[in-house]
């Protein structure tokens, strides 16, 4: 009897701790050194320039050289297609996650079942929203509600300097994908301005989708009602490329010290260009270059270390008065 009753409370303890375990989506052995280490990637699609730089980061990261077997997979901005994703990766029972969501909510279910599998999951990127922060491991990124302050201050400043803070500004803003991290805290920033800005006002708030297409479209029948605007606050620098070319179509002098002002998110090498030739005035840096950082997460678990549960990374941001060509060839992206 002792010993049946002693055999289900260790079975219990057993259950338990792998509960427990999988709960905190902890590995539970180390990956041999001879064994290349399985990451399922789900990527959000390859929308911007920013999006491509940043794939290119994590697969030149995530290589068999560098010791990882890599599983891409591209959800083309749809989260259906990145719960597919990750179903698919826990059936071929990976040892990381790695997901870079295309919006916030959404995600318990999904990485409850990771977790029941215990496999661990790292977020890079945008952030997510669940009830339990056990079902990640760890996420890096940027501070995106720092990048829209950047740009409100920037923009604060050189109006100061021209004389021009109490003039009624108006703001054409071209957002984000709905409910993607990058957009609510960059759209935030604008808003907590706009509050303390009597004079400014937020003409129209276009859904740009982070693509270059869907903006041109949006801000050229924008243009074609006969809107009047002083400034664009695009949320990256694809959807900057499309509302320029629309305004170089409806003939609006833009950038430079007397046009409309372009303020722009990423700070690509292309936008890095514009911005030196005075098509953009500012350019808030997004970095993309996260894939060794993934990486460096991914070895730290898998030496049972537990890695900070949130990493910012540094940035910086471009204005047409002051960038210059050294900074355009020194860019990685
Ligand atoms: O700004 C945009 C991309 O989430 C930071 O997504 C990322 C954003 C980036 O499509 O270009």
């Amino acid at each position: 009897m002792r010993t049946i009753k002693s055999a289900v409370t260790g079975l219990m303890i057993l259950a338990l701790s792998v509960l427990f375990l999988s709960a905190c989506g902890q590995r539970k052995t180390t990956i041999p050194e001879e064994r290349l280490i399985r990451v399922g990637f789900s990527q959000v699609g390859s929308e911007s320039d920013w999006r491509m730089a940043n794939t290119a980061s994590m697969t030149a990261a995530l290589s068999e050289a560098n010791g990882f077997e890599l599983i891409f997979d591209n959800a083309k901005q749809r989260q259906e297609n990145q719960l597919l994703a990750i179903r698919n990766f826990i059936q071929q029972d990976v040892d990381f996650i790695v997901l870079a969501p295309i919006a916030e909510s959404g995600w318990d279910d999904v990485l409850q079942e990771a977790a029941a599998a215990g496999i661990p999951v790292i977020i890079v990127d945008r952030q997510i929203d669940v009830e339990d922060k056990n079902l990640y491991t760890s996420w890096v990124g940027s501070d995106f509600l720092q990048e829209g302050r950047t740009a409100v201050h920037w923009l604060e400043e050189c109006l100061r300097e021209q004389g021009r803070e109490d003039e009624p500004l108006r703001i054409l803003h071209i957002q984000g994908t709905d409910g993607a991290t990058a957009q609510i805290m960059r759209s935030r920033a604008l808003d907590e301005a706009v509050e303390v800005h009597p004079s400014w006002e937020i003409v129209a708030k276009l859904p740009g989708e982070y693509t270059e297409a869907k903006s041109y479209e949006l801000v050229r029948d924008f243009l074609q009602r006969g809107e009047q605007i002083d400034v664009v606050y695009s949320e990256n620098d694809n959807m900057s490329f499309g509302a320029i070319r629309a305004l170089e179509e409806a003939g609006i002098p833009y950038g430079g010290e007397g046009g409309v002002m372009i303020l722009s998110f990423d700070a690509v090498r292309d936008a890095l260009r514009f911005c030196l030739e005075g098509k953009i005035n500012l350019c808030v840096e997004c970095n993309p270059l996260h894939g060794p950082r993934v990486a460096s997460l991914i070895r730290q678990l898998d030496a049972g270390e537990q890695p900070a549960k949130e990493t910012y990374v540094d940035e910086t941001f471009f204005s047409s008065n002051t960038i210059t060509e050294e900074m355009i060839e020194a860019r990685d992206y």
